[in-house]
């Protein structure tokens, strides 16, 4: 098993969530914490909170993953104590809307493609070549159960999870040869702020995407991601399909009663 103790971590979409969930746990395990996301003083109160709970050394980039320049610029100035990045964890991602394709809203269509794929290869683009150069690293790319089945209304947003599926085996195909590893999180339902993004901040929508069902909570996709990155060095955890018992498919699911 590997120890996560000094391993620096970069998670992206830090801020809420799963991102969060995954902070709170590797900075548990003592290692080396870059957070990033678009909302500063989200993650400085993180870093603030496992600062004291755990006296971990955390540093905050905060930037949009769609902006290349300044993804770029990020990862190239990091101070040299920070520069050497051993496991990036691609997680900021969104849905907006759950519109039919021909009704939809092109503005959201470009918000999901420009983060969830573009955003996630401008990281990869950046980051990666330094582990290649070390000789170690591993990279965990969030996917979800809608990359692998399309609902109605999902039509963009499992696009965009669909091509997650897709460059995560790519980038395994790529990085054959060297020992870095890849792994993409592929979820069904999770409650997190993800439903009240989708829906425009209508929390009440939001809310009855998981009324009468147990969802997963994101520390226990944060639980399945540690899992896969202390395994042993020749262990590579391609996939993980991970659902709540109360969901069987993308649109199967078994709800209480409300009565
Ligand atoms: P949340 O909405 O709680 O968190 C999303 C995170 O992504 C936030 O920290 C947000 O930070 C960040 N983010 C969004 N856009 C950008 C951007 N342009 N630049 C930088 N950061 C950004 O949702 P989850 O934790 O649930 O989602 C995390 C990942 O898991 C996503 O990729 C999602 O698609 C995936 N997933 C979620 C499931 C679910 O049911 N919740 C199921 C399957 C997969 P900020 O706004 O501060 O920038
Ligand atoms: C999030 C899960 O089913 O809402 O990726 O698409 S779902």
């Amino acid at each position: 098993m590997i120890a996560l103790q000094n391993q620096i971590i970069l998670i992206t979409g830090a801020s809420s969530g799963i991102g969060t969930a995954c902070a709170k746990i590797f900075a548990r395990e003592g290692a080396k914490l870059i957070l990033a996301a678009r909302r500063g003083e989200r993650l400085q109160q993180l870093a603030d909170t496992l600062n004291k709970m755990y006296g971990v050394e955390i540093h905050l980039l905060p930037l949009d993953v769609r902006d290349r320049l300044s993804v770029e610029s990020a990862i190239s100035s990091l101070p040299p104590d920070w520069s050497e990045i051993d496991i990036l964890i691609n997680n900021a991602g969104l849905s907006r809307g759950l519109d039919k394709l021909h009704e939809g809203n092109v503005p959201d269509w470009d918000e999901m493609i420009d983060t969830n794929i573009k955003g996630l290869l401008y990281l990869t683009r950046y980051v990666v070549p330094g582990m290649v150069s070390r000789d170690r690293g591993h990279v965990v790319n969030l996917g979800s159960i809608a990359g692998h089945q399309t609902y109605p209304g999902g039509n963009v947003y499992c696009g965009t999870k669909a091509a997650v599926r897709a460059i995560s085996e790519g980038l395994k195909q790529d990085l054959l040869g060297t020992p870095i590893r890849v792994t993409s999180i592929d979820p069904g339902m999770v409650e997190t702020e993800f439903s009240d993004v989708r829906f425009h901040g209508d929390t009440e929508r939001a809310k009855k995407v998981y009324q009468g069902l147990t969802p997963l909570t994101a520390d226990d996709v944060a639980d399945v991601i540690f899992f896969c990155i202390t395994r042993s060095p020749h262990v590579n955890i391609n996939e993980v399909i991970l659902m709540p018992v109360d969901q069987a498919s993308a649109t199967l699911v078994n709800r209480q009663s409300l009565e």
